[in-house]
């Protein structure tokens, strides 16, 4: 009797970590994409400051957010713009990141035209399909990617902002959005620290001339930037 309870007990831990296994399992199968996007390292890269990792990003930018990065129904804003698939992002101290953005969304006049030029990247210029460019027309402008830091004596300062040229909105992908325009520009990071990137262009709601809503909600148009 004694025997058999043992099996039995042991059985029944034997099925209970199966159970556990599967449910696990499923678990983590059924999460949406990681909440941070870390920057993907491809090899080194020769630079004025020496060899250094050459790390990769890449984000979209739409005109609402039905198209999967806040869930199948568009989340708890539907119809607010936003950047994805993840606003939080990381890379490696000390190395050249590149970031590309697929613009997906249309564009007006930006209310300070010191946002339609490009700043902070390597050899202030970015790429537009391909094309090296410096700054764009200031009433074409879908959205911006900028970052910059906090006033702190114990990091360094970085300022990066590329203007995001609005997608031709008559010509229409398969997805139903605008067929994008591809952006890349790359940096140099430096020391470890916490940075913030946003958009600079007025694609919010009412409050505060358009600099409400998703402009100011991380998730949507801005996010952080950590430097590890
Ligand atoms: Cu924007």
């Amino acid at each position: 009797m004694r025997r058999f309870m043992i099996r039995a007990f042991f059985l029944v831990v034997t099925i209970a970590i199966g159970v556990g296994f599967v449910v696990g399992a499923g678990v983590l199968l059924a999460q949406p994409a990681p909440a941070v996007q870390v920057a993907e390292v491809r090899g080194t890269v020769q630079t004025p400051q020496g060899e250094l990792p050459h790390a990769f990003l890449k984000l979209e930018s739409y005109p609402d957010s039905m198209q999967g990065f806040h869930g199948p129904d568009g989340g708890a804003h539907p119809d607010w713009v936003t950047f994805g698939p993840q606003t939080a992002l990381q890379v490696p101290a000390h190395s050249l990141v590149t970031i590309t953005v697929l613009q997906h969304d249309g564009g007006e006049v930006i209310t300070n035209d010191y946002f339609a030029k490009v700043h902070g990247t390597v050899d202030g210029v970015a790429q537009l399909n391909g094309e090296p460019f410096t700054q764009i027309p200031p009433d074409t402008v879908g959205h911006t990617w900028t970052l910059h830091g906090i006033p702190s004596p114990d990091q360094d300062q970085v300022f990066v902002s590329v203007p995001l040229q609005a997608a031709n909105e008559e010509v229409v992908g398969e997805n139903g959005y605008p067929v994008p325009n591809e952006v890349t520009f790359s940096f140099y990071t430096g020391d470890p620290g916490l940075y913030y990137w946003n958009c600079e262009f007025p694609c919010g709601d009412g409050t505060y001339a358009n600099f409400g809503g998703a402009m100011s909600a991380e998730g949507y148009m801005a996010g952080t930037f950590t430097v590890l």
